[in-house]
């Protein structure tokens, strides 16, 4: 199999399996079947929000270039497009009209990973030189651009966020309440520990469903009342192994659409060193976000469904939770709601 912008894949990848040209990945698994099954998880209409208060963590100790939303107002006549007077346009009208802008990085708080946040230095074209290459053969350079490349503006022109956000993200989530299993003791989680929690909460996955992540990361962030302490983050709660070739494995071979965490990269960052010279540095999303067009969902919050989940004896549960359609993004806040 080959496509016009790549004559090898990466092994263990699926690019070409959704069509040569597919910006969605794995969300293509999500059907009507998947999501009718995800409605029948609502019994009791109770909603939940799973986002943290986009200003979270607060400051940007967690991830140094990362900072929190700052807000500006337009100026309108005098003064500024805020506690605004209609009757500066009319003086009949007694309207008070408030506009804001805001600027975010897409990636600061509760979010979610577009394919391109992830790529690879692969010899895709087979001439021995690695390029920089993205899910499906998509070319940092040529279709993502960035302040370096000099054609064509910014942004990614394939696999952005819109296109996960014209995907319809709703399906059956399925929470694994590591939190209950680890408290906050900072654990390295990988198949065999994926597996028996599963197992002990007597839950399955199948193809079409978001594994939901619940480490209580996101609770000491708002412990900590935007003032994150990274050390204290830094060996706190469970993360995934991303070198553990046998979860790599197992999420293939498991049809989940995405994989939604509260913690900072769902995976150990910085991973546990690998053999050889060159390697990822973030095996988990090398093989999610590269080698399977799986997003991953981060700095989400589960603590109040998890303890629903748990009072009742359940694991699963109807996902809503699309990324902005912003056109060009590589990740984008979230607002995901869970219905139980
Ligand atoms: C990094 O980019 C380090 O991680 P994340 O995908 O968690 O935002």
């Amino acid at each position: 199999m080959q496509s016009t912008r790549w004559k090898q894949r990466p092994p263990g990848s699926n690019w070409g399996d959704f069509g040569p040209d597919d910006q969605i990945g794995r969300m293509n698994l999500l059907t009507p079947h998947t999501r009718l099954r995800a409605i029948r998880e609502v019994q009791e209409g109770i909603a939940f929000c799973l986002s943290l208060p986009l200003d979270f963590p607060g400051g940007n100790a967690l991830f140094q270039h990362r900072k929190e939303p700052k807000f500006f107002h337009e100026r309108r006549g005098e003064g500024y497009n805020f506690n605004f007077k209609l009757s500066n346009v009319c003086e009949c009208f007694t309207d008070v009209v408030s506009d804001d802008a805001v600027i975010m990085y897409t990636q600061y708080s509760t979010q979610w990973d577009g394919l391109g946040h992830v790529g690879q230095m692969f010899d895709a074209n087979c001439d021995g030189i690695p390029e920089k290459v993205y899910y499906n053969g998509f070319r940092g350079g040529v279709e993502l651009l960035g302040p370096d490349d000099t054609t064509g503006g910014f942004g990614a022109k394939a696999i952005g966020i819109e296109r996960l956000a014209t995907a319809g993200v709703q399906g059956r989530g399925v929470l694994v309440d590591l939190e209950r299993l680890h408290g906050r003791t900072r654990a390295l989680v990988g198949y065999q520990g994926l597996m028996a929690a599963l197992d002990g909460q007597g839950a399955s996955i199948q193809e079409g469903d978001f594994l939901c992540l619940y480490t209580g990361f996101a609770d000491l962030i708002l412990e900590m009342n935007k003032k994150p302490d990274s050390e204290v983050l830094a060996r706190s709660c469970a993360v995934l192994d991303g070198r553990d070739e046998k979860l790599l494995q197992w999420i293939t071979d498991s049809g989940i659409v995405a994989i939604c965490a509260d913690n900072f990269a769902v995976e150990a960052y910085p991973a546990r060193p690998a053999e050889g010279d060159h390697y990822p540095g973030l095996p988990l999303h090398n093989h999610c976000l590269f080698k399977l067009g799986l997003n991953l969902g981060e700095l989400w919050y589960f603590a109040e469904l998890a303890q629903w989940l748990r009072t009742h004896q359940r694991s699963s549960f109807l996902l809503t939770a699309p990324p902005l359609r912003l056109p060009g993004a590589v990740g984008s806040p979230a607002t995901p709601v869970a219905t139980v």
